[in-house]
């Protein structure tokens, strides 16, 4: 059937494998996406180090981020990586680190509220984390001229982060995990993701 391919892809971004296929090594958070996954197992242990290779990120770039806020960044970071179903969403980029991103996922509302409220003690300098950081150290820091401020006055609520933390990637949703409607950063057993997928690629958005 058309499109069928759309189903079952990796983009084409920094540490994206090819194609996607099982991953028995995956690590930790990134382990529910052993069946199929478009992350190594090196990628997958990547994504819970500070400031790992994969794009030399500091999460603590206005003091420590707390382990509950930090969690959510690396599952992020595993659906990110991981996922075999975002085909629907991919776009080209015009970037120098990747050729493709994703553009609106239809994210959960359990998990961007819950995001939220983890990181809504934690600091900030910036709403978008992709552009305008000071990288003269190696990792990111605050430019000149952007205070660390408190998460809430970056992002008043959890649409704004979810939405603009990575540069419109995720569509903030109301629906439900439940709905079928909504992509999931956190699962166990089975990807719930690839139904979701399916949906939105025979209902054109
Ligand atoms: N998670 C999700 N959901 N979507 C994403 O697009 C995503 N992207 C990253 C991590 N998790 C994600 C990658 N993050 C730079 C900054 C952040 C980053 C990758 C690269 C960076 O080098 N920024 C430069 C601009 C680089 C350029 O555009 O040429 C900067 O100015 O700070």
């Amino acid at each position: 059937v058309m499109s069928q391919d759309k189903l079952n892809v990796c983009m084409d971004a920094k540490h994206h494998k090819e194609k996607p296929g099982p991953e028995g090594d995956l690590y930790s958070q990134c382990a529910p996406w052993r069946d199929n996954a478009c992350c190594t197992a090196n990628t997958s242990t990547a994504a819970h180090n500070d400031s790992s290779y994969l794009y030399n990120f500091n999460w603590d770039h206005c003091g420590v981020m707390s382990d509950k806020c930090k969690k959510h960044f690396t599952q992020d970071t595993c659906f990110y990586e991981c996922s075999p179903h975002l085909g629907p969403w991919i776009q080209d980029a015009d970037e120098s680190w990747r050729k493709q991103r994703i553009l609106d996922v239809p994210l959960c509302k359990e998990d961007c509220h819950r995001w939220f409220e983890d990181c809504k003690d934690d600091f900030t300098c910036k709403t978008d984390w992709h552009k305008g950081w000071d990288w003269s150290s190696g990792v990111n820091k605050c430019p000149e001229g952007s205070m660390c401020r408190k998460w809430t006055e970056v992002y008043p609520t959890a649409k704004s982060m979810c939405e603009q933390i990575w540069s419109k990637s995720y569509l903030y949703t109301t629906l439900p995990n439940t709905s079928g409607r909504c992509m999931q950063l956190w699962f166990t057993g089975t990807n719930p993701n690839k139904k979701v997928a399916e949906y939105y690629l025979n209902n054109a958005q």
